[in-house]
C-alpha cells in the first residue's frame, strides 16, 4: 500500500517554532506601538540573559572559578555565591546600550544601577533576583531567576528610586526563568500566564503553554518545616491538619521558582511565613513574591502575606521582605483561615483578661 508523502511543509510545526517569545508578546499587546515595540524589545534581552545565564549552569561545573562562594555578603547578609554575581552583572550587561531600561534593582545590589545613556528614552525599571535558590547552584539542582517591570514614576533625582514603593498592581510584567532539565521562561503582560521552552539549536524560547490556570486546589503544601519550632502557632496548626488528612503531599527544593513552578502547574500551596523572631518572614516582595504574586493572580490562584494580598503591600524600603502564602486559591485559603481562627482566639483571650 502506498503511503502518502509526508508534506513538505508542516505547517504546525513550523509555526510552533516560529512562536518566539517577541513574537507573541507583539501578539499579546495586539499592536506595534512604540510601547509595545519598548515591551517586546525587554522581553528579548530578558530571554537573552536567561541564556547566557543558563549556559554558563551547563558548564559551570567544568569551569575554575565558577562555583562556590565568593566570601563576600550581600545586602541580605547572606553569602554570595559566584554565580549570584555572574548572573547580576548578565542582566545589567543585556540593557546596557539598549535605550530601554534606566534602572536595574536587584537583591544583589543595595542601590538600584542606572544606566545613564537609557535614562533620558528608557523610562523602565527592571527589578530581579538573578539566581534565586543560589543554595542549588553547586548541587546541580533546579534554580531560577525572577523578574518584575515597572515604569518609573517621576523623576528619581536623589537616586533613591522611592517611586519603586509602590504596589504590585503597579508592575507592568513579572515573570521568572526556571533552569532544570530544560530551561523554561514563563511571563505575563496581565494578559495571562504563558510559558516557554528554550530549543539550545534555534537559541530561541519557542512557545509551551498559553493562558496557564493553576488548579484550584492541589495536593501539594511546599514548606521547610525544619523552621517548624520558630513559626507562630497558627502556621503549626495548619502543619498539624496537613498531617493528619489524606490527600497531601509534601515538595520542597529550596529554591522558590522550582517550587513555585510545580505548584503553578499542578495545585497546592508554597508558604515561607514569618516567625515570631522574624515576622516579615524571609523572601524579598518587590523581586520575589510580587512578580510571582501578579503571575499567580493571572492564572486565577491567590498570593497574600497570610493577612493581606501581596499585590496590595506597600513595601517601606527597597528590600522589604514579606511572609508569603501562595498557590491555588482554597489551598491559600485554607491556611489563612488557620492564621484568621489563631488571631480571633488571641483577641478573644485578650478581652477576657482584660475585662
Ligand atoms: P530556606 C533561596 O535562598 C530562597 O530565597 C528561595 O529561593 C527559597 O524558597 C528559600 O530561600 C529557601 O529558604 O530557609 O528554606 O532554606
Amino acid at each position: 500500500m502506498q503511503h502518502p508523502e509526508p508534506p513538505i511543509v508542516n505547517e504546525h510545526s513550523l509555526d510552533r517554532d516560529c512562536t518566539t517569545l517577541s513574537r507573541h508578546v507583539l501578539q499579546q499587546l495586539s499592536s506595534f506601538n512604540p510601547e509595545a515595540q519598548d515591551i517586546s524589545a525587554i522581553m528579548n534581552r530578558i530571554a537573552l540573559a536567561a541564556k547566557l545565564v543558563s549556559r554558563r549552569l551547563s558548564k559551570a561545573g567544568l569551569m575554575a572559578g565558577a562555583l562556590g562562594f565568593t566570601g563576600e555578603t550581600n545586602v541580605q547578609g547572606e553569602s554570595v555565591k559566584k554565580m549570584d554575581i555572574y548572573a547580576n552583572e548578565v542582566f545589567i550587561s543585556v540593557f546596557k546600550q539598549s535605550g530601554l531600561v534606566c534602572r536595574l534593582a536587584s537583591e544583589e545590589m543595595e542601590k538600584p544601577y542606572y544606566i545613564p545613556e537609557n535614562c533620558p528614552v528608557g523610562r523602565y525599571t527592571l527589578l530581579y533576583d538573578p539566581i534565586d535558590g543560589s543554595s542549588n547552584v553547586d548541587i546541580n539542582l533546579n534554580v531560577g531567576s525572577i523578574f518584575s517591570l515597572r515604569q518609573q514614576q517621576g523623576e528619581d533625582l536623589d537616586g533613591e528610586a522611592q517611586d519603586l514603593l509602590q504596589s504590585g498592581d503597579r508592575q507592568i510584567a513579572a515573570g521568572y526563568v526556571l533552569y532544570g532539565p530544560s530551561t523554561v521562561l514563563v511571563y505575563s503582560l496581565g494578559k495571562g500566564v504563558h510559558s516557554f521552552i528554550l530549543d539550545p539549536s534555534l537559541g530561541e524560547f519557542i512557545l509551551a503553554g498559553e493562558n496557564i490556570k493553576i488548579p484550584h486546589h492541589g495536593p501539594v503544601y511546599s514548606v521547610n518545616e525544619g523552621n517548624y519550632w520558630q513559626w507562630n502557632e497558627s502556621i503549626r496548626e495548619y502543619i498539624r491538619y496537613v498531617h493528619r488528612h489524606e490527600g497531601y503531599t509534601a515538595r520542597y527544593s529550596g529554591a522558590l521558582v522550582g517550587d513555585f513552578h510545580r505548584i503553578l502547574l499542578q495545585g497546592g500551596v508554597f508558604l515561607y511565613p514569618g516567625t515570631v523572631q522574624k515576622p516579615e518572614g524571609k523572601l524579598r516582595l518587590l523581586y520575589e513574591s510580587s512578580p510571582l504574586a501578579f503571575l499567580t493572580e493571572q492564572a486565577g490562584g491567590k498570593a497574600s502575606t497570610g493577612e493581606q494580598r501581596i499585590l496590595d503591600v506597600i513595601p517601606d524600603k527597597l528590600h522589604a521582605r514579606t511572609p508569603l502564602v501562595i498557590g491555588s486559591t482554597k489551598d491559600v485559603e485554607l491556611v489563612e483561615s488557620f492564621i484568621q481562627d489563631w488571631t480571633r482566639r488571641q483577641l478573644e483571650t485578650e478581652s477576657v483578661t482584660v475585662s
